[in-house]
C-alpha cells in the first residue's frame, strides 16, 4: 500500500524529534496553569501536541502548515471545477505533504476496498425505536464495528510497541471507508422509509456519500466533499478530537476511541451548534416574512442579544477573522445558490452582526464562524433534517482524529494522566 510505504519512510524521523525533545529538554517550561484555567475547562494550557491541524487566530485552521484556500487549490480534483477529492485530504493529514493524483486516488481505492459494512450493524440500527436520535445510532454503529479491530486482533496475539501503528492504520482506513456508508444508511432509515441506496464503486468517497444520501442534485457531491474537508480537523484540544485521542491513549482502538467521541460531538456546545445557527436565520425569516432588511436584521440581533442570548454562529474561541472555513461556503453558495432566501439573510446577517457586536462590546470576535452557513447550503440540497448534520460532522472530524490516533500509536505516546487536585488546596495557593 502506497500510503503505508510512505509512513514506514517518515516514522522514525519523527519518532527522533520526539524522543529527543522528551529526554534532552524534559524541563523546559511551555506553559503555567492559572487558577481560571483549571476552574475554566482547562482554556488554552497548552498541553497536547500534533502535528496535523494548527488553529492560528489570524489565518485559521492549518491543516499541516497549509490554510484552507490553498488546501481547497492544490488538492487533486476529479475536474478542474469540482472540490478535492477527500482521499487527497486524508493523505495531507496523515503524510504531511500534498498527495499527488494517483496518491489520492490510492486512499480512495482502499477505502472502496473497505466500505462494506456488516449485516449486523444494519440490523442493530433498524431495531432502535424510531425517535432515537442519528447521533446515538452513529456511535452505537460505530462501537458495533469493534469486533473488526485489526489492533485488538494483534494486541491479544502480542506484537512489539514500535508495530502499533500498522494495525491502527488498518482499522483507521477499515473505519473510515464505512462511515459514509453508516451516516447515509441511518439518513435513510430515519428520513426515508429505510429505502437505502447502495454505494457506486465508480464514485469517490465524498460523492459516494451524496449518492447514497439520494440528493438528485450532481453538485451536493461537491458540497459534501468540501463539507467533510473542512470539518475534518481542528487541533486536539476540542471535545471530540481529545476525546479519541484519551481513549486511545489507553490502547482501546479506534472503534472504542471515536465512538466516544462521537458521544461528546453530540453535546450542545460541540457538534450541535449548526443546527442553532439555522434555526436563528429561519427565525428571522419567519419574523419579517422573509428576508429581512438590513435594519430588521440589526434590530433582531440587537433583540437576541438583550434577551441574554449569545448570536450563533458568530464568535469563537482561538480565532479573531472571519473563519476561513465559512469563507469557503460563503463562496461555495455565492457560486451555487446566490438567489436563496435563506443564503440571502445569511448574507445580510453577514452584512450587520459583525457591527453589532462590536458596538456590544463582548465578544472578543465578532466574525462568523464555520456552522454560521452549513445548514443553509444543506436545506438548499433537500436535506432539511437538522439532527443528522452533527452525524455529518462526524464523518468528517473522522478524518482527523482517526490520523492523530494513528501518529500517536507510531510515536509511542503514552496513557494520558492529568493530575487533579482538591478545591481546598487551591484555597490553599491563595492564602500564599
Ligand atoms: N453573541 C453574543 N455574545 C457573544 C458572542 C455572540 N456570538 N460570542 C461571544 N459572546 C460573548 C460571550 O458570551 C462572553 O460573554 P460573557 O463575558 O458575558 O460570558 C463574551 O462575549 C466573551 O466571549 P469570547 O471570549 O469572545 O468567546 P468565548 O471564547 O467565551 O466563546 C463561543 C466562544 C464560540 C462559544 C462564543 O463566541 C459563542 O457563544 N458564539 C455563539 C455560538 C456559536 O457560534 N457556537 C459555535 C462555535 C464554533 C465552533 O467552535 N463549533
Amino acid at each position: 500500500m502506497l500510503l503505508k510505504e510512505r509512513l514506514e519512510a517518515i516514522i522514525p524521523g519523527w519518532r527522533d524529534r520526539q524522543r529527543t525533545l522528551a529526554k534532552q529538554h524534559g524541563d523546559v517550561v511551555i506553559d503555567q496553569v492559572h487558577m481560571r484555567q483549571i476552574l475554566g475547562g482547562m482554556r488554552g494550557v497548552k498541553s497536547l501536541v500534533t502535528d496535523i491541524s494548527y488553529v492560528d487566530p489570524y489565518e485559521g485552521i492549518r491543516f499541516r502548515g497549509h490554510t484552507i484556500p490553498e488546501v481547497l487549490e492544490k488538492l487533486p480534483k476529479p475536474s478542474e471545477d469540482a472540490m478535492p477529492y477527500v482521499g487527497g485530504l486524508y493523505w495531507l493529514l496523515l503524510v504531511g505533504d500534498f498527495p499527488t493524483e494517483e496518491e489520492a486516488l490510492s486512499i480512495e481505492a482502499e477505502w472502496k476496498k473497505r466500505n462494506q459494512v456488516p449485516q449486523h450493524v444494519f440490523d442493530l440500527l433498524k431495531g432502535f425505536p424510531s425517535d432515537t436520535h442519528p447521533m446515538t445510532l452513529f456511535a452505537a454503529a460505530v462501537l458495533a464495528l469493534q469486533p473488526e479491530s485489526v489492533f485488538a486482533k494483534r494486541y491479544k496475539e502480542g506484537m512489539k510497541k514500535t508495530e502499533y501503528w500498522e494495525p491502527m492504520l488498518e482499522d483507521a482506513l477499515n473505519l473510515t471507508a464505512k462511515l459514509p456508508v453508516i451516516a447515509a444508511f441511518i439518513y435513510r432509515l430515519k428520513y426515508k422509509g429505510g429505502d437505502f441506496i447502495a454505494p457506486d464503486p465508480d464514485l469517490d468517497w465524498g460523492a459516494n456519500f451524496a449518492h447514497m444520501m439520494g440528493v438528485e442534485n450532481l453538485k451536493y457531491r461537491d458540497l459534501s466533499r468540501l463539507y467533510f474537508i473542512l470539518h475534518s480537523d481542528h487541533e486536539s484540544g476540542n471535545v471530540s478530537a481529545h476525546t479519541t485521542y484519551l481513549v486511545s491513549s489507553a490502547l482501546s482502538d479506534i472503534y472504542y476511541s471515536f465512538s466516544a467521541a462521537m458521544d461528546g460531538l453530540a453535546g450542545p456546545l460541540h457538534g450541535l451548534a449548526n443546527q442553532n445557527c439555522l434555526y436563528w436565520l429561519q427565525g428571522v425569516m419567519n419574523a419579517f416574512g422573509g428576508v429581512p432588511t438590513h435594519e430588521q436584521m440589526r434590530k433582531y440581533a440587537w433583540d437576541t442579544l438583550n434577551s441574554g442570548q449569545v448570536i450563533p454562529g458568530y464568535g469563537h474561541a482561538v480565532l479573531r477573522r472571519t473563519d476561513p472555513r465559512y469563507k469557503a461556503q460563503y463562496e461555495f453558495a455565492l457560486k451555487h445558490m446566490p438567489e436563496f432566501d435563506l443564503f440571502q439573510t445569511a448574507k445580510v446577517a453577514y452584512e450587520v452582526i459583525p457591527d453589532v457586536l462590536k458596538e456590544h462590546g463582548k465578544a472578543k470576535n465578532p466574525w462568523p464562524n464555520v456552522d454560521a452557513l452549513s445548514g443553509t447550503l444543506q436545506q438548499y440540497y433537500g436535506v432539511t433534517e437538522s439532527d443528522f448534520y452533527t452525524v455529518m460532522f462526524g464523518v468528517g472530524r473522522a478524518l482527523g482524529v482517526t490520523a492523530n490516533t494513528v501518529w500517536a500509536r507510531a510515536l509511542g505516546h503514552p496513557i494520558e494522566r492529568p493530575k487533579s487536585v482538591t478545591t481546598a488546596m487551591l484555597e490553599e495557593e491563595i492564602k500564599g
